[in-house]
């Protein structure tokens, strides 16, 4: 029977990919497999904030790791691919106050809408277990873990500087915080003293620094090592008017040429040490830094202000009499808030010293160079060398690296001890706003600060609130909600008004997905010891540092309170790049370069743009957008389609040309090894072009004798099976229009056949006096002579062989014969 060409059907994506993922969902395909025996595989992706709408950065961020996920479950494991909302947070609430929304109303439609979007990629997420960190189901537990960590120590209040966002009206965290500006507002930061909630991450410093057994990039490591901060160094206490200046130095060898003090301006023994002379000086120099941010006084090659305070301390390695400084260069939040300014030695006292002219004393003398002179130096020496000036520790090696047996000394003598210090500070979490975790306690006049008790939680959040910008938490002008009673005495009391920061919500939410709606504990431990830590987890590099230590120290912390066994939440860490507008620029609505992904699925159907979003560049760099790759991957498609589907062209016989089933085996055998391992590695991209290549080989072959062959029939079943993971819906309708009786997510990876991997045969090019003469099949083992008793058998070639006498043969194994004649 012959079918005409006409009724052949066309690669339809719209028609069966909606058609698929209806029967999958009826069917609950992606429910999670528990305890099937299988070994388990937890794929966490970072879960999106609500925005509004998805776009083309999630499907970048969500397409890759569906692949791989998939083909983890192809290879027998269980796999837990679950998603959420982050859904906390500042944009609801500014659309409240911007549109008169109401936060909730708004972040639940954003959640419809974009669920619906997600739900046309056709991942295999398990959408019974969304969660969602704005139910209260969810987030009673937030307050259920700060009771807990306010119990055992973790969580406090005190008075902080904090960073002040005018525009959102917040207090930010430092994390928050970018080049002096807030990182959502852009606004330049203020500094405000208030009294916050703080969970004391610090403690953790020295085992969040241990990434021992972590498989993370290892930009993320180096980024979040340099956020801590870790410095070693010394105490040294210099005696004043007014008490003891304790100062932290990573350089104690150079205290003999310590010649002032320098503390920051809030320090809180300046008043004590001002005179009377200097009071109105310095109470200016306080008042100008208290509106500078820390970024702003850190940054390099500022010019270095101060004003001298009037009184003197004693330096107690020389015993002088030193000038005590105020300077905004020095930061009350690290360290001892107060240094001992070495201008020889430290280029930020070396330009206060030449600018308010003050004596620089050498006792650091590099080794081997010419003697270092105060008064030629246009720069401080940083560097290595011997103790000079230095009374007894004449002679004994200086530097950074060095100082441990000076500090030994120095400590007998009484005047300084090794100290450790972190650029690290801890987690302030309460945030004046509305759209978040209320914190669980309440002020009583006479009990002071209450913690709820835990069955009366969640404190849930009041409905119908009022939205102004004022830098109050909303909830204070909620007087219904705001007064309560005292769990303690039963008097009047008010409810901290404040909310968590959001990365507290995303500190455990993928603890959550092992079991969403639990009501009677934040996590099902049994659940949690077979799934977690974290197989692998994907995301943007920009979290980086806060939320990926956030997480960290929370497990650290669940496990101090006996939750977990293991400290670390997520074993492996992947980081996609960026897919950039057609310009090469990040996509902006300003730009105009912006691709939406509803618009690209109408048109193309959603493989292709998964396909595309993978095949654009390696997964972990990204790339521009091209509309024409995207139309490529499309007629790739349905070139796929035509292979499978479509009858091989009646009216040519098949011919018997290049007819190998050893090379169709191959082919199939080491794109199916390749697709797989490429996978795995997350090199998407590259397994995608090893199927292109593979399905051109097998348009070819189709027409051949090869497709009336049991080899073509395995070949394509296989081809189908590897396009599973990439092209979910097409691989299914081909799967079972091939007459498969389940569905082709339920297939296991075959196995690879290596015997089939070994080359037999290859395409000898036969040149005579340089011009192609022929092609043939000849053993991989093929020498010179066999080869050219091979060449000899080609009509083409002997014919130009005919009569001449051969002066030279060149022969390359594995491609190319050329016989030169005469
Ligand atoms: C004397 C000295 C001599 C220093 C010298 C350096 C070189 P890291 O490595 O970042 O920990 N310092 C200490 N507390 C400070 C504060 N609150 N604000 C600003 N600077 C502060 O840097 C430690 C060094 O930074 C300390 O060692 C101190 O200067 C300064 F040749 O003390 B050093
Ligand atoms: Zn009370």
């Amino acid at each position: 029977m012959t079918i005409s060409v006409s009724r052949f059907e066309r690669y339809n994506p719209q028609e069966l990919e909606s058609r698929w993922r209806q029967a999958w969902e009826d069917e609950g395909l992606y429910r999670t497999e528990e305890d099937s025996g299988k070994p388990r595989h937890y794929a966490l992706m970072m879960f999106p904030y609500p925005s509004g709408n998805l776009h083309i950065g999630h499907w970048f961020a969500f397409a890759a790791p569906d692949s791989r996920a998939r083909l983890m479950r192809m290879l027998g494991h269980q796999v837990l691919f679950p998603i959420g909302f982050d859904a906390f947070g500042l944009p609801a609430e500014n659309a409240a106050i911007k549109n008169h929304l109401d936060p909730a109303a708004w972040t639940y439609s954003n959640i419809t809408t974009m669920t619906a979007q997600f739900k046309q990629m056709g991942t295999m997420v398990d959408w019974e277990r969304v969660v969602r960190t704005c139910d209260p189901e969810y987030y009673r537990w937030n307050q259920w873990f700060f009771l807990q960590f306010l119990k055992s120590g973790l969580a406090y209040k005190k008075a902080s500087f904090v960073n002040w966002d005018p525009v959102d009206q917040t207090v930010l965290a430092n994390e928050q915080v970018v080049d002096g500006r807030g990182e959502r507002s852009g606004a330049i930061v203020e500094r405000r003293l208030m009294d916050q909630w703080h969970l004391r991450i610090t403690q953790y410093a020295d085992e969040l620094l241990d990434f021992t057994g972590l498989e993370w990039p290892e930009r993320v490591k180096t980024m979040q090592t340099n956020w801590i901060g870790r410095s070693t160094g010394a105490e040294v206490d210099f005696s004043t008017p007014a008490g003891t200046v304790t100062v932290f130095t990573t350089r104690p060898d150079t205290v003999f040429g310590a010649t002032f003090l320098v503390l920051a301006p809030e320090h809180p023994l300046v008043d004590a040490l001002t005179s009377d002379a200097q009071r109105a000086a310095v109470s200016d120099y306080q008042v100008a830094a208290g509106r500078t941010s820390e970024i702003e006084r850190q940054a390099e090659g500022r010019e270095k202000t101060g004003v001298f305070t009037g009184a003197f301390a004693t330096n107690p390695a020389s015993g002088e009499s030193i000038p005590i400084f105020i300077a905004d260069y020095v930061l009350v939040t690290y360290g001892t808030g107060a240094i001992m300014a070495v201008p020889a030695h430290d280029q930020r006292d070396f330009e206060f010293a030449r600018k308010y002219d003050l004596p620089v004393r050498v006792v650091v003398q590099p080794e081997g160079a010419a003697p270092l002179d105060p008064a030629q130096m246009t720069e401080a020496a940083p560097g290595d060398g011997l103790m000079v000036n230095s009374a007894a520790f004449d002679g004994a090696p200086a530097g950074k690296s060095l100082i441990a047996p000076i500090i030994s000394r120095m400590a007998a003598l009484g005047y300084a001890r090794p100290k450790v210090t972190y650029r690290l500070r801890d987690w302030l979490v309460s945030r004046q706003r509305y759209w978040g975790t209320p914190i669980p306690v309440t002020y009583c006049e006479k009990c002071g600060m209450q913690p709820l008790p835990e069955d009366q939680l969640p404190v849930l959040l009041p409905k119908n609130v009022q939205f102004l910008p004022t830098g109050q938490s909303p909830l204070k002008l909620d007087p219904t909600w705001r007064f309560t009673t005292c769990p303690k005495c039963g008097g009047p009391a008010e409810r901290d008004t404040d909310t968590l920061d959001t990365f507290v919500d995303s500190s455990w939410y993928f603890y959550r997905y092992l079991d969403p709606r639990r009501g009677e504990s934040a996590i099902n431990q049994a659940e949690v010891s077979k799934w977690l830590p974290v197989d692998w987890y994907t995301g943007g590099i920009e979290h980086a540092i806060l939320h990926l230590m956030y997480a960290r120290f929370w497990t650290k912390a669940m496990r101090d309170l006996g939750l977990v066994a293991f400290s670390e939440p997520f074993t492996r860490l992947m980081n996609q790049g960026m897919i950039l507008g057609e310009d090469n620029e990040k996509m902006s609505k300003s730009r105009g370069n912006v691709v939406n992904p509803d618009d690209l699925v109408q048109e193309y159907g959603a493989d292709t743009v998964r396909l595309y979003l993978q095949f654009i560049g390696p997964w972990d760099q990204g790339g521009p957008w091209a509309p024409r790759g995207v139309d490529g991957v499309y007629r790739w498609l349905g070139r796929v389609w035509s292979l499978f589907l479509e009858p091989a062209d009646a009216t040519t016989p098949p011919g018997v040309e290049g007819v190998n089933l050893n090379e169709l085996r191959r082919q199939t055998h080491a794109t199916l090894k390749k697709v797989r391992e490429d996978t795995l590695g997350f090199r998407f991209n590259t397994s995608i072009a090893a199927m292109m290549e593979y399905s051109n080989f097998m348009a070819k072959a189709k027409r051949t004798a090869l497709r009336d062959t049991p080899e073509w029939d395995e070949a394509l079943g296989l081809f189908n099976l590897m396009l599973a993971p990439y092209a979910p819906h097409l691989a299914e309708e081909l799967w079972r229009r091939r007459g498969g009786q389940e569905s082709v997510h339920r297939q296991s990876w075959p196995a690879v056949d290596e015997s089939a991997l070994t080359r037999e045969t290859f395409e000898l090019v036969v040149q005579v006096n340089g011009k192609l003469r022929g092609r043939l099949e000849a053993p991989v083992t093929a020498a010179q002579d066999e080869a050219l008793a091979l060449a000899n058998g080609i009509e083409s070639v002997q014919s130009q062989l005919d009569g001449k006498s051969i002066v030279k043969v060149i022969f390359i194994p594995g491609r190319l014969l050329n016989i030169v004649v005469k």
